[in-house]
């Protein structure tokens, strides 16, 4: 059985992967807008990841006999100035969420819980994950800079990217 401590400190994580989900879809569109399709398309499947990282935390919650909640979902930004400017927006947020998730198993530790502290080793190594590939995408878009012909480049190549779901978890089982 959870805490009340750690029932709501996991509802309100699992509001900031929705959150995240929500910021990569505003992404995704404002990429179309600016007919760069396959950073649409990129930022399209890591808004789907954000999907399954909240319902793997408000599935666990919910099986461990806590109560998943719904909170608000705050609106995130419409518009960037650029490629460079959004993807840097993409590295500073995971970077952030990195250290909630670290905040989260200091609440576990401190609910004496070690079943949640386990379990969220799963974000622990899903955001190294998360943090290099950001850091990955950037640095194309970086070497790009204003060159349109290398921008269309490295938006063709992420256009590839195909969806998989994070190790051990699909949302429909
Ligand atoms: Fe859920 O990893 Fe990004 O935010």
């Amino acid at each position: 059985m959870l805490s009340k401590k750690m029932n709501d400190a996991l509802n309100n994580q699992a509001n900031r992967e929705l959150y995240s989900a929500y910021l990569y879809l505003s992404m995704s569109y404002y990429f179309e807008s600016i007919k760069m399709r396959g950073f649409a398309h990129w930022m399209r499947l890591q808004a789907g990841e954000e999907l399954v990282h909240t319902m793997k935390m408000l599935d666990y919650t919910a099986g461990k006999g806590g109560r998943a909640e719904m909170l608000a979902v705050e609106a995130p930004k419409f518009s960037w100035d650029s490629p460079q400017q959004a993807f840097q927006h993409v590295w500073d947020h995971e970077r952030a969420v990195t250290g909630l998730i670290k905040a989260l198993v200091k609440v576990a530790e401190e609910e004496s819980d070690e079943g949640t502290a386990e379990f969220l080793q799963w974000y622990v190594k899903e955001q190294v994950e998360e943090e290099e590939s950001s850091d990955n995408v950037l640095n194309k878009v970086k070497a790009a800079g204003d060159d349109r012909s290398a921008l269309e480049a490295a938006d063709r190549l992420l256009g590839e990217r195909a969806f998989k779901f994070p190790r051990g978890f699909e949302i429909f089982p």
